[in-house]
């Protein structure tokens, strides 16, 4: 069932093709500064149009109007038009508009080659998914280090028991920033630079199924980062990253940011992942069968369908809360007929299986990890493959768990509670099949693998603070405290970051022809893993100790523990400086070449040269084993590169499963 990749020519031997286009100036080619330039015009022309609908007094009539300031439309119109604007200005309609007017459009393969290469492809919208994979790891290493910077304020502040460094409305404002920031752009952390980049390789493909839509996916993240950081101009939201009502509605302008940006956000993933899962589907190389799927791709495509039903609920809940404060709706209005509580629904239905977006691929990355530095198979690859989508469907369903404490029905509790301690079977699975590889393996510990292992005692104890929280009376008490950040901060930070870093040590050789320093990398990782558990760790027991969750002062004896964490976290903080060093370092001046396999690895994509050929595979590749076929004497290479003229790719792909597969 697998397709030729190989891009169709489009036109006849008449045309001559995009490639002899006449060349515009630089500065007119579109690009990220003429993307920049969109969104300035577009958003003054939304900024006005907002004053000319204001001026018209709109919506005066209505009485909910004071519920918020009401110079609300120019920004939300500003933001818009910006948003448009800058999509214009990277010529992403170009090819559209050159259809409807009957002109060629170039296929992708085409038009990379027509357009330039070296340093400047990286900052326009390429249709080329290795270059949008390097795109998303800048752009994610950047939001991450910006987010990052408001947590070293947030302790900064907490080093005092009392006011000394922001106000307590300023405290909340760099919290929501923090929050929110995190929980949006990373994301796409994983899937973004690895997912794009690799999944294609893996399933021996030659592109992603539609590039358009892949690069789309990944320039809306700048504009949502800046939108949501431009919120601090606008007196910033103090709701923290949830944005409940009916604080989120009676707010200032910042509030019109965080919603725009979110649901921005939200598009992008969905863009993300729908192109994953096609890909996955319809692109796979001969012989590559559902079982044959490394357990990366299990995970991405999981994670793929995760966003794909989930961001659609939290662009509706955004767009209420935008029309609430401008158009005078009031679905989450109390007082006019509309429910605060319907939107902390809407958001946790999201919320919910957006902490799962962002579990799955940490975990996809360290199974695939493991066989490689343990020299064994993956123990249960079926398992893994099962719990992975055991927690996507079962992500659905224990929303209301955030709700324990916010009017849920009763007799609802223990539901939620039962489907919550549910998914910590599937859960379990996926970790188990980690320990059963590690079982009595002669490990080789490689700075990856060291992150790999990090990521399991990490998330282990994330995982077992879950349970506890899951269970309605321990939540009753904890809700709201630093237990509960302590808990999520062990599974995001210690999972999902763990799981990027070591993607970073493990791929990059792949992905840029260059390996990052081992010295710095292992250094990178003991300041990290030391620091995160000594900042994070305490944590709990101040959590328990009553200290609530963004509120500026907190009890005089509780000053030590916060000392010990702020500056924990200053040291955490400078691990990550470490990383950043190593990777300007390594990609920019010391530049050591990797281009082979250093890790001897199965996988497919290391399979080809790195960085791999501008069309992945010479050939369309036919798979011939399971992947992680380590340790078995006579075990069939993964594949053939070169398969033979004229025999069908099918007969390949009917061919039984070897031995060891069984
Ligand atoms: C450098 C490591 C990090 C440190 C030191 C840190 C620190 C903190 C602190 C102290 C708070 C609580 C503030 C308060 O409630 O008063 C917080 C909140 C939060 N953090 Fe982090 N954080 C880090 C990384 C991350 C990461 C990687 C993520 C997710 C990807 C994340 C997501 C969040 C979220 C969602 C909140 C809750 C904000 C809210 O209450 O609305 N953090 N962080
Ligand atoms: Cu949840």
């Amino acid at each position: 069932m697998a397709i030729e990749t190989q891009p169709e020519r489009a036109h006849g031997a008449g045309d001559s093709g995009p490639a002899s286009r006449r060349r515009r100036p630089w500065w007119m080619r579109p690009a990220i500064h003429t993307a920049i330039v969109g969104a300035v015009i577009g958003y003054l022309i939304g900024h006005l149009l907002g004053n000319v609908l204001e001026s018209s007094n709109v919506g005066t009539e209505y009485p909910n109007l004071a519920l918020s300031d009401s110079s609300d439309w120019p920004i939300v119109l500003g933001y818009a038009f910006a948003i448009v604007g800058w999509v214009a200005g990277l010529g992403v309609f170009n090819d559209l508009l050159r259809q409807m007017i009957g002109k060629p459009v170039p296929v992708a393969r085409e038009a990379e080659e027509a357009a330039e290469g070296g340093i400047a492809k990286y900052f326009r919208f390429t249709l080329d998914h290795k270059v949008v994979g390097i795109q998303y790891l800048i752009g994610e290493i950047i939001y991450f280090c910006t987010a990052g910077l408001f947590a070293m304020a947030i302790r900064a502040e907490l080093l005092s028991p009392t006011y000394h460094l922001f106000s307590s409305s300023v405290y909340v404002q760099i919290v929501g920033e923090h929050g929110t920031m995190m929980m949006m752009l990373m994301s796409s952390v994983i899937l973004g630079p690895f997912g794009n980049y690799l999944v294609p390789l893996m399933i021996g493909s030659k592109r992603v199924a539609f590039p358009r839509i892949e690069a789309l996916s990944f320039w809306l993240t700048p504009v949502a980062f800046l939108i949501l950081l431009s919120g601090l101009l606008l007196g910033g939201f103090p709701f923290g990253w949830t944005g409940y009502a009916p604080l989120s509605i009676q707010s200032t302008l910042g509030a019109d940011s965080y919603a725009m940006a979110f649901g921005l956000m939200g598009l992008s993933i969905i863009l993300l992942g729908f192109n994953i899962i096609v890909t996955v589907i319809c692109y796979r190389a001969p012989g590559m069968r559902w079982s044959r799927l490394p357990i990366f791709v299990w995970a991405i495509i999981s994670t793929a369908f995760l966003m794909v039903l989930a961001a659609p609920v939290l662009i509706g809940g955004m767009y209420m809360m935008i029309t609430d404060r401008t158009a005078q709706t009031a679905f989450f209005v109390d007082t006019l007929g509309g429910s605060s509580y319907l939107y902390q629904n809407l958001f946790w239905f999201f919320g919910h299986p957006e902490v799962y977006i962002l579990a799955l691929p940490g975990f996809g990355v360290v199974l695939e990890i493991l066989p490689v530095f343990t020299r064994k198979p993956l123990f249960g690859y079926k398992v893994a493959a099962a719990g992975m989508i055991g927690v996507t469907l079962l992500s659905f369903f224990v929303w209301q768990h955030h709700l324990f404490m916010s009017g849920i029905n009763p007799d609802m509790r223990p539901v939620f509670m039962l489907t919550t301690e549910l998914i910590s079977i599937p859960t379990g699975f996926i970790f188990l099949v980690g320990m059963g590889t590690l079982w009595k393996a002669k490990i080789r510990f490689t700075v990856p693998m060291l992150f790999a292992l990090a990521f399991f005692f990490n998330f282990l104890i994330g995982g077992i603070t879950g349970v506890y929280l899951s269970d309605v009376p321990v939540d009753t008490t904890a809700h709201g405290s630093f237990f509960v950040m302590a808990h999520f901060h062990y599974t995001i930070m210690g999972g999902l970051i763990f799981a990027f870093f070591a993607a970073c040590y493990y791929w990059l050789p792949k992905m840029m022809g260059i390996r990052l320093n081992q010295t710095l990398g292992k250094w990178h990782f003991w300041t990290m893993f030391i620091f995160f558990n000594a900042t994070f760790l305490p944590l709990f027991a101040i959590g328990m100790a009553g200290q609530p969750r963004r509120v500026f002062e907190y009890a005089r004896n509780l000053e030590t523990l916060n000392d010990w964490v702020s500056i924990s976290a200053f040291l955490l903080g400078g691990s990550i400086l470490i990383f950043v060093i190593n990777f300007v370092w390594s990609t920019v001046f010391a530049r050591v070449r990797e281009e082979g396999n250093p890790w001897q690895s199965r996988g497919l994509e290391w399979q080809v040269s790195s960085p791999p050929p501008p069309d992945n595979f010479a050939r369309v590749p036919v798979v011939l084993s399971a992947p992680y076929l380590y340790g078995f004497k006579d075990a069939p290479p993964v594949a053939d590169l070169n398969p033979p003229v004229g025999v069908l790719s099918a007969a390949y792909a009917q061919a039984p499963a070897t031995e060891a597969e069984v």
